[in-house]
Parts: C-alpha cells; structure tokens; sequence
C-alpha cells in the first residue's frame, strides 16, 4: 500500500503563509481528539443531554460542552490565535496574544444526531485579527471574504477533514494512527445537479419562491423542469454539505414564517462563511437568496442568515425564483 501525504506535506507545498498553517494544525490536532470522543460514544458517557442551554437558548448536549472545551483549549494555547467565538459562547474570548488571527467554530454541528449515531462535525473558519490590540467583537464582524481559510471535519463512516487556504479544496482522511491523509487532492463540485437537500416539513413555513423551486423538483420529468430530482436531508449541515462537494446537489436552509424574526437557522460567522467559502472555492455557489453569502456584511456575533448553496447552476435557479419575488 503506497503512504498517502499526510497535512503537514501537504501544508509544505500549500502557498499560504506558515502562521495560518500552524493554525490550521492546531485546529486539525483538536478535530483529530474530537473523533475520538465522539466515536467513543456511551462507553464515555459523553451522549446525552447537559442540563443548560446556550446563548442561542439551544439546550446543550454533553458533546456540545466537550467539544467546545477541546477546540477553546487548543486555540487559548496558541500564540498565532488573538481571539476565539465559538456558537456555545456568549461572547468572543481574547486569548492574551496580539496580531495573528481570529478563530470562530462550531465545535459539534447537527447536536441532534449526536444520540442516534448519525454523522456529526466541526465548522471553522480564520480571518486576520486586528494588529496591536486585544480583539473586540466587532473585529470577528467581517464579511465571509476576509477569510484566510475554512474547513470542516466530518465524524462519519470516516472522519474527514475538508480544508480551503489560498486556493482549491482538499479533503484528508483520519488514518488509525490519528494521521490525517491527503485522499481527496481535488475537490470540485459539479454545476449540474438532480439532488436537493431541505427539511422538506417546514414546507408550509416557506416562503412563495422556495416553495415554487422545490414544487418544480417534486414535478419530476414531466414537470417544468423536465427531469427527476432525488431528495436527502441528513441535518448535520457538516454531512449535507460534504455530500454536495463528493457528488453535487443544493443545500437549502432557507427563512421561515415559524420565527419570522429570525432570517434564518445557520449562523453566518462559523456555519454558512466557512461553508460557502468551500463550496465557492470547489467551483460552486453560495447565497442568501439575493447576495453572495460572501459579500454579506456580519452585524452580530450570533447572527443568522438564510442559505442556500452548492451546485452552480442550481443555485442559479433559486436565484431566478427569489428575485421573481
Ligand atoms: P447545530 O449547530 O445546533 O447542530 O444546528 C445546526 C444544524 C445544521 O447542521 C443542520 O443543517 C440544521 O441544524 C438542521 O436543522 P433541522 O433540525 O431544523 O432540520
Ligand atoms: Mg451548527
């Protein structure tokens, strides 16, 4: 069997600076411990609920909690980290270093299929931390582009780990020896899909344009868009959304009448900024409806926003529809 490059070969041929690759180390390092814990399961008792809930009033799980602590340690320990914001943190945390980075994650996304054994994973995304100061909160408030890198670890069948810094995407598998091997050199999502990915029991919440896009799918073949579309909704965003960059689709959390105060359930700082960074960077697309998910304009810490994502030219179609109104 020949040896697959392991993250730090890879890095070494990576053009991006090395203080953004010794973060993105740590932060592999902490996915890396993460498998494990979740793989570990009831053997150490780390399923089930914690008792309180977060500053999102989402009641935490025990892995919520663990997870958190492992990523919220590693980075606290880097000196390249000025600051961190995790989803189960109220507010954003200096770590004491100066200049560098800013790290925001989601340390355990799709809490619901924790207990059930279905894929799990961590967001992250870096952006530049603001030189000669301790990080505020307005300096995580930063538009999607801004990013230095993104990736996600997936707690699957495998536990992968899908990363962007300068250019492309890759993906690397977790090796049994805890090495993280380079298996997916390029990762490229196809323009042309017949695959969406939405809660399809919220369908009365939605909105007039979600509502006609996915009607158009359910039509199939003799429908208006003349063909016949297959559905899957795993509610991990992690899993939906690495099965969109192996084999194409459209990803869709869009807003609902059931909070209409909310714009929607992702959160733009550490779910729907690294993933459409990703999915941008693998030949796809990402937007709220109307704007690039990229170009937004962060306004809160916790804010959340609309998604829609994946295969090009079917994310063109629910564009066409949202700006038919
Ligand atoms: P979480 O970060 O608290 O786990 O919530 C985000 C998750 C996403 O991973 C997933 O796409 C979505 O929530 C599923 O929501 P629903 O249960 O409404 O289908
Ligand atoms: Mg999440």
């Amino acid at each position: 069997m020949t040896t697959l490059t392991d993250l730090a070969g890879w890095l070494s041929d990576e053009p991006a600076g090395d203080e953004v690759k010794a973060v993105v180390t740590v932060i592999a390092g902490a996915c890396a411990r993460i498998s494990k814990v979740v793989a570990s399961g009831a053997i150490s008792g780390s399923l089930g609920a914690a008792g309180v809930v977060n500053v999102q009033d989402e009641e935490q799980k025990k892995l919520d909690i663990i997870t958190n602590d492992i990523l919220r340690d590693a980075l606290q320990g880097c000196p390249l980290v000025a600051g961190l914001a995790s989803e189960e943190l109220e507010t954003v945390e200096a770590t004491g270093a100066v200049g560098g980075f800013l790290v925001t994650f989601d340390p355990l996304d799709g809490s619901s299929n924790i207990d059930v054994n279905v894929s799990v994973g961590t967001i992250f995304s870096i952006l530049p931390a603001p030189a000669g100061v301790a990080p505020s909160e307005a300096d995580f408030l930063l538009p999607g582009r801004n990013q230095v890198a993104a990736g996600y670890a997936v707690y699957g069948p495998q536990t992968m780990l899908v990363l962007t810094l300068s250019k492309g995407v890759v993906g690397f598998t977790l090796d049994a020896d805890g090495a993280w091997r380079l298996t997916h050199p390029t990762v490229a999502i196809p323009a042309d899909t017949a695959e969406f990915a939405i809660n399809m029991s919220n369908q009365r919440h939605w909105a007039a344009p979600v509502r006609r896009y996915i009607d158009g799918c359910l039509q199939g073949k003799t429908g208006l868009r003349g063909k016949n579309f297959n559905m899957r909704w795993v509610a991990s965003m992690v899993a939906d959304v690495h099965r969109i960059l192996m084999r194409g689709g459209v990803f869709m959390y869009p807003w609902d009448a059931r909070e209409p105060d909310k714009p929607g359930k992702l959160r733009l700082l550490y779910e729907a900024n690294p993933m459409s960074l990703i999915v941008e960077r693998a030949g796809g697309k990402s937007t709220d409806g109307v704007t690039a998910i990229l170009d937004l304009q962060p306004t809160k810490l916790h804010q959340r926003v609309p998604v829609v994502l994946g295969s090009a030219n079917e994310v063109e179609v629910v564009v066409a529809e949202t700006a038919a109104g």
